[in-house]
């Protein structure tokens, strides 16, 4: 059997931790592309000069035409322009939009069988242009915010509780930004949900509400450190698990944007929900019943997508 083909489209600091990790975990050749020159040819050959070392194999490649993504089963898309120290993801809106118009574009005539996951900010808003330029099915583009989003209320749980990583479940959902929603009751030490250990006194409502606010705030936190631009190796890390439940067709339930129709009481909008993601791209979208409270936060959450929706639109009709 051929090995699978993922191509990256940007190859800047997430588009190479992408690259890195694709081949560690050996699932294919990678082609990275990106409109600076140089770059993405730069950033195959160290990788692949370090193939020997680590062992693994893969053909790496990188290229400024779209050609070179002719075929591939996987795209995942970080072209564009990320944040910097004072800028809302918001801020980003009116460059990244025109990227994802020639990247769907580039998607749609050379790779139009692959799997999509967009990375590119404002996220929610990103992934739908990026679906609307390539054509293809709503199930076969989605957008990567929530796995990183829960890793990060997973690490900071498991920080609190002194108890290993791999042992917390966490849900978040709703948008990639200040009104996403992390699900408390619905995140669990080994099965055991949140609100029970504050009940046993592993920890307090007030800390817990702590670490709930450090999750929104976890992407600002990371750029204000950094000062140059925004996180990368998370965000890396969350797209490959996507990229390999798709590939191995290992049905994991993830928190992606995905396309909605009608379920969660939402109709032709990106917002981040639980997911199956096996061999049909986004196979289900999971449905939780929701408390008021919850609810209320999430309406919030996708009238904001659906405000910067508008904002697109109006960009893309010549209006300020
Ligand atoms: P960066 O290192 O600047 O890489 C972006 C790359 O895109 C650069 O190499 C550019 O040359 C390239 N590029 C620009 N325009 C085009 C184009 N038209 N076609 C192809 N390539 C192009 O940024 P990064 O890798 O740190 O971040 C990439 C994106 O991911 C940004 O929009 C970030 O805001 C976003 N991001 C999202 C998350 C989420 O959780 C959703 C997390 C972190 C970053």
């Amino acid at each position: 059997m051929a090995r699978k083909k993922i191509a990256l489209i940007g190859a800047g600091q997430i588009g190479g931790t992408l690259a890195l990790l694709a081949g560690i975990k050996e699932l294919g050749d990678v082609v990275l592309f990106d409109v600076v020159d140089g770059v993405p040819q730069g950033k195959a050959l160290d990788i692949a000069e370090a193939s020997p070392v680590e062992g693994f194999d893969a053909h790496y490649a990188g290229a400024s035409d779209y050609k070179a993504i002719k075929g591939a089963d996987v795209v995942i898309v970080t072209a564009g322009i990320p944040r910097k120290p004072g800028m809302s993801r918001d801020d980003l809106i009116a460059t990244n939009a025109k990227v994802m118009d020639a990247v769907g574009k580039g998607i749609k005539k050379y790779a139009p069988k692959a799997f999509v996951i967009c990375i590119t900010n404002p996220l929610d808003v990103m992934v739908y242009v990026l679906q609307q330029a390539s054509g293809l099915p709503e199930n076969r583009v989605v957008g990567m915010a929530g796995v990183l989003d829960s890793a990060r209320f997973r690490y900071f749980l498991a920080e609190e509780f002194k108890v290993s990583v791999e042992d917390v479940t966490a849900f978040v959902l709703g948008g990639h930004g200040d009104t996403m929603v992390p699900l408390v009751r619905y995140s669990t030490i080994a099965g055991i949900p949140l609100p029970d250990l504050v009940k046993k006194g592993w920890t307090t409502q007030a800390k817990l509400d702590q670490i709930v606010q450090r999750t929104r705030d976890g992407g600002a936190e990371i750029v204000n450190l950094l000062k140059t631009g925004s996180a990368f190796y998370a965000p890396a890390s969350s797209a490959i698990a996507m990229a390999e439940s798709y590939l191995k067709d290992k049905k994991r339930v993830l928190p992606c944007a995905a396309y909605l129709t009608g379920q969660y009481g939402v109709k032709g909008l990106y917002v981040g929900v639980p997911v199956v993601i096996g061999a049909g791209g986004v196979e289900r979208v999971v449905e939780i019943d929701l408390n008021k409270a919850e609810k209320s936060m999430f309406d919030k959450s996708v009238a904001a997508v659906r405000g910067l929706i508008d904002v697109v639109r109006k960009l893309q009709r010549g209006e300020k």
